[in-house]
């Protein structure tokens, strides 16, 4: 029934598919605590976890209707038809979907009471003694055996797979943004914010890449199936409390002043020491440039960005409009937007965490106040606002690594978006606060490497501590706070031994 849902949704859009619509509709009434225990839990595989989950409910479920049909055929198809009517409600929720998109799921529920009357039909002759002529007209000839009623179950599963398979890389409109996102030659920056200087990176083992290859960078939304938008279908939309109201297409972005900036994001999700984050070098159009030409109204302290299918965040206008450079992003590391990072257009926005400030697939923007309208995470006890939290990492060693003694290299990094980094300790067991080195700041807005030598190093357990400060002198807090409601807080620290 899925199967052949989700094979039909290949010709509308993943919206239409009811796999996909019962996950998000999962996604969406998961509790901040449940959200935060499948990413610790699962990580970036969250998503997976979750299809899974729903598959094995699928399967319970399937195994059910089949005994209940032997019982009676009719409560069998009620059920079908109660949970088609669930998945379609599921579809019918979805901020991308139309009335068509409902077509899937009901094939789905049609397709379903098919193979079951097939299915039954096959047991009713396998059954022992079963009575003669007890089945309907098109009961199975006899000599029909358990064994068919065995294969016809396994044919409907191979086939449900196939059809999952086949549809998934048949997906017309995923094809066509592809082919879009392939062809599309990004124009150069007018301006650079800044060159990236000399002596960023820190070539110790174990060390991150000061720029986070695409493929590296860590990939949280709610997104279950990535949306496919091809660019020349994109457009814009500014509005609320403004007095010029307009939208904008990708050919006038693209005509606009391009910049590039490098910029760390950072998940509120992370917990200390995590790696929910990431750097890259973004090219995109100042917001600032673009609310100025849209002239917000006096009263309005607030831009509620919404992305294609659904999500949103709410980000102070004030950090959209000062000088920091919040962008509208159509690059990464020198390629379009990758689709799980936002193609063809997401917001990105220095100083905040990624859920109240940078939206993916975005697509609506309204002028607005806080007191007006709440967030996507805010209604499900996430912080209003979100900014982020100054943070220090030890990447090297890891945690029970086992190294060499005599010298030891601890290595790590440390952010303080906006502000800046301008010191960074470690400590070792309970020994004194060292300074250690640090790597050049490329800006204020990215995370900065540090290493730290530690001479003598005695064979045991030992255990690294790192703290940092920011450009202003202020101390990273001690205090321990978990990832809800506004970030993780505390010293991260690694037990190692040495040999
Ligand atoms: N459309 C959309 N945009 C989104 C999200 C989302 O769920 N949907 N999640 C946000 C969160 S919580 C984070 S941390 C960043 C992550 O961006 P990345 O996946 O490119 O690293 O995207 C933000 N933008
Ligand atoms: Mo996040």
């Amino acid at each position: 029934m899925f199967a052949v849902a989700q094979f039909a949704s290949a010709f509308l859009s993943s919206a239409s598919s009811p796999f996909f619509a019962l996950g998000s509709a999962i996604i969406d009434l998961t509790p901040p605590w449940l959200k935060d225990f499948a990413i610790a839990t699962f990580g970036t595989n969250d998503k997976l976890a979750l299809f899974v989950s729903i598959g094995i409910v699928a399967t319970l479920l399937a195994a059910l209707i089949g005994v209940l049909a032997k019982r009676s055929f009719a409560w069998a198809c009620t059920v079908i038809v109660a949970l088609a009517v669930v998945l379609g409600s599921a579809v019918a929720a979805r901020a991308s979907t139309g009335a068509l998109d409902i077509v899937p799921t009901v094939l789905g529920a049609i397709a379903g009471i098919g193979i079951l009357r097939w299915l039954t039909n096959l047991a009713g002759a396998a059954a022992p003694g079963a009575p003669a002529g007890a089945s309907s007209n098109n009961a199975p000839v006899a000599g029909t055996s358990r064994r068919d009623f065995l294969l016809g179950s396994a044919a409907s599963l191979a086939a449900a797979a196939l059809a999952t398979g086949v549809s998934t890389s048949l997906s017309a409109t995923r094809n066509m943004a592809a082919a879009a996102r392939k062809a599309l030659r990004l124009p150069a920056a007018r301006t650079k914010v800044k060159d990236l200087p000399q002596g960023v990176q820190i070539d110790e083992p174990g060390m991150p890449r000061f720029i986070t290859p695409n493929p590296d960078f860590y990939r949280i939304d709610t997104a279950l199936s990535v949306p496919q938008i091809d660019p020349s279908q994109w457009s814009l939309r500014i509005h609320g409390m403004v007095e010029n109201e307009f939208t904008l297409n990708f050919d006038e972005l693209m005509a606009e002043e391009l910049v590039e900036t490098y910029l760390t994001l950072t998940c509120v999700s992370n917990p200390v020491g995590g790696d929910l984050i990431g750097n890259a070098k973004w090219l995109g159009y100042p917001l600032r440039k673009l609310l100025e030409r849209a002239a917000p109204q006096a009263g309005a302290d607030m831009v509620l960005s919404t992305s294609h299918d659904g999500f949103s965040a709410s980000t102070p206008l004030e950090v959209l409009t000062d000088d920091r450079m919040a962008l509208l992003a159509v690059g990464m590391n020198g390629e379009p937007l990758p689709f799980e990072h936002g193609f063809p257009v997401r917001m990105v926005v220095p100083g905040l965490y990624g859920y109240v400030s940078a939206t993916k697939w975005v697509v609506d923007l309204e002028v607005t106040r806080f007191q007006d309208k709440t967030a996507y995470w805010t209604t499900r006890g996430w912080s209003e606002r979100g900014p982020i939290k100054m943070s220090s990492r030890i990447d090297t060693p890891r945690s029970f690594a086992k190294v060499p003694s005599g010298e030891v290299v601890l290595g790590g990094t440390a952010w303080a978006q906006t502000r800046g980094i301008s010191r960074v300790q470690v400590q070792i067991d309970d020994g004194p606060w060292e300074d250690a080195q640090l790597a050049e700041e490329a800006t204020l807005d990215t995370w900065r490497q540090w290493r730290h030598v530690w001479s003598g190093a005695r064979p045991g357990m030992h255990t690294g501590r790192v703290r940092a400060y920011d450009a202003s002198g202020e101390l990273q807090t001690s205090d321990r706070a978990n990832p809800v409601p506004n970030g993780a807080s505390g010293w991260h620290q690694v037990q190692f031994s040495v040999e």
